[in-house]
């Protein structure tokens, strides 16, 4: 697995809390370091108690590495070590401790839901890249409020969910608002994705998130699912809307050049190539 690069991003999302520097040689925990010195941050948002955070350690004894209740503190890249009562982040070092923005000591489980359609001309017919010439795929996108870049509509778990509704709830939240909608296209938006997100789907991606928040102790672990709507004539006639985390959504082609949030370009990579699409 390549080093993680943006959980070592100079300044901390959300504060003005600056990373110590982590070069790619001392990334590894197995790499003695003894100069390291991390900035130890968790944002007010978590040290006041939300229901999806943990306590501070000291006071509270996760069981780490099983399932805690309905919390799953399990990693899907296998079993994470403990130093000092805190969960060490399987990938390396990140340069702050503490939770930063994530709730959860260890793993913060998340689903994200990839929803494709060919790019079509006004004819509907098929659109080829002219310098590949392959047929270009759109997935849905929104723009995070959070830092302003675009991503795949993902989100978090809740304890107890089972990742098949997390990604039918978190894609009707961010990308089509539908508690805004009539109950009438209501109803129609819920049998039309519920028989999208029903298919198996194909399974991109499961385990380590480079995401900006993940700290030493903390970090962002997901399960990427594709949804394709081959015809055209399911998910993509309807309308989008932006809502909840989202600020802007829209069908976006699938090309390498496109900057996006976190390791969602390395996922949209293995739809292209699973789909013979431009990339
Ligand atoms: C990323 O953060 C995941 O890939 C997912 O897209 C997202 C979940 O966090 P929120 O959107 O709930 O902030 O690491
Ligand atoms: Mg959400
Ligand atoms: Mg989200």
């Amino acid at each position: 697995s390549a080093p993680h690069i943006k959980a070592r991003c100079a300044v901390y999302p959300g504060s003005d809390k600056q990373r110590f520097p982590v070069p790619d040689d001392k990334v590894s925990w197995a790499t003695l370091w003894p100069e390291y010195s991390p900035v130890n941050y968790t944002a007010p948002s978590v040290l006041k108690k939300p229901a999806w955070a943990d306590p501070d350690i000291g006071s509270f004894s996760p069981r780490f590495n099983s399932l805690d209740g309905s919390v799953d503190r399990r990693s899907r890249e296998g079993d994470y070590s403990i130093q000092d009562g805190r969960p060490l982040n399987p990938r390396g070092r990140t340069g702050l401790n503490g939770r930063g923005l994530l709730g959860r000591w260890g793993p913060n489980h998340a689903a994200d839901p990839i929803v494709t359609r060919w790019k079509r001309d006004s004819a509907g017919k098929h659109v080829s890249h002219a310098v590949s010439k392959r047929p270009v795929l759109q997935f849905v996108s929104i723009k995070r409020k959070d830092c302003g870049e675009w991503a795949i509509p993902g989100g978090m778990v809740d304890p107890g969910e089972v990742v098949s509704q997390t990604l039918q709830r978190e894609f009707s939240e961010e990308a089509l608002n539908s508690f805004q909608a009539s109950p009438e296209e209501r109803k129609k938006i819920y049998e039309r994705i519920s028989k999208l997100f029903g298919s198996p789907g194909f399974q991109v991606y499961k385990g380590y998130v480079d995401d900006p928040r993940n700290t030493d102790n903390s970090w962002m672990e997901t399960v990427a699912v594709n949804f394709h709507d081959e015809t055209g004539d399911s998910v993509s006639e309807l309308p989008l809307q932006a809502g909840d985390d989202a600020g802007q959504v829209s069908w976006c082609d699938l090309d390498s050049s496109q900057p996006l949030y976190a390791s969602h370009s390395h996922f949209l990579q293995i739809v292209a190539e699973e789909r013979d699409a431009h990339w």
